[in-house]
């Protein structure tokens, strides 16, 4: 039995509630940093790297581990290689709260999220990853490094964006966006206009872009008509192995969307899903905490 925890966010209260609920074998989604009210990055990763460094869990990169390797990381040019924005800093508060900006522990940290996790972890019968699960993509990471983990010298191109190897990496820890068709556009929750929204790429099988599209506030504004044909890369075969990922910030009720591909993150209903081997995911295996 393994027991899958996604997003923690640096919340305590939600790390002992699902290890109070998780059997011997453990296997994190990522976003272990950065929260919000009451974050405590330091307990939270002290916590799990225990567990990990001690051989009893494993656990995958999120975009806020890879968002914070490049934070406190320069380029040849002596630049950061994530921009030091407002924006930036908002999202990685907490951490920068706990540890500094570039001080010997945010390296330290940082360095052991480069070292130990990986962007994907595949065994018989279930995988493992932050945001995407995508066969081709994750060919093209394969091919430089088998094993899923990056390396030192991969960080300045995955900061520039510049090359298929870092926008394959971008996307399974962030998750693909699609160009609506036409000249349609839908305002997101703050208010921006918008041409690309992001893909429940793991409900193979829908039909219209409601179902498909994510974080649009009014679906209204959604094309009819059968998106297929956009996204025929995108979604994951209705017949493939299982997969589990988190990254979504799913809204209650908490639910498996499809047998063999669900979503873990409920920010406001957390869970978790002890896998027991089962080649078609379940809701009798979801387990809410709190
Ligand atoms: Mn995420």
């Amino acid at each position: 039995m393994l027991t899958v925890i996604p997003d923690l966010h640096a919340d305590p209260a939600r790390l002992s509630a699902s290890f109070a609920q998780a059997g011997p074998e453990i296997a994190f989604l990522g976003d272990f940093i950065d929260g919000g009210t009451g974050a405590d990055d330091a307990a939270v990763l002290r916590e799990v790297r225990g567990r990990i460094d001690a051989g009893r869990a494993i656990g995958v990169m999120g975009n806020h581990e890879l968002n914070a390797i490049l934070f406190h990381r320069r380029g040849a040019d002596g630049q950061p290689l994530r921009e030091r924005s407002q924006k930036n800093i908002a999202q990685h508060r907490s951490f920068l709260s706990a540890f500094g900006t570039e001080t010997p522990e945010a390296l330290d940290w940082t360095e052991w999220f480069l070292r130990t996790l990986p962007l994907w972890h595949e065994r018989p019968g279930l995988r493992l990853v932050h945001a995407f699960w995508s066969d081709p993509l994750i060919a093209t990471i394969r091919a430089r490094r088998p094993d899923g983990f990056l390396q030192h010298g991969d960080l300045p191109e995955i900061a520039a964006e510049s090359t298929e190897f870092s926008r394959a990496v971008k996307l399974l820890v962030s998750g693909p966006e699609v160009r609506l068709p036409g000249s349609h556009g839908f305002a997101d929750i703050k208010g921006n206009l918008r041409r690309d929204v992001r893909v429940a790429w793991w409900r193979a099988g829908a039909r219209s872009w409601k179902e498909l599209a994510l974080s649009v506030p009014d679906p209204s504004a959604l094309p009819a008509g059968d998106p297929g044909a956009n996204l025929a890369d995108i979604l994951y075969p209705g017949d493939g192995p299982c997969v589990l990922f988190g990254h979504y910030k799913m809204a209650p009720p908490l639910r498996i969307d499809h047998d063999r591909a669900a979503c873990l993150d409920y920010p406001a209903a957390p869970c978790l899903y002890r896998w027991d081997g089962e080649d078609r995911l379940g809701p009798e295996q979801l387990l809410a905490l709190l």
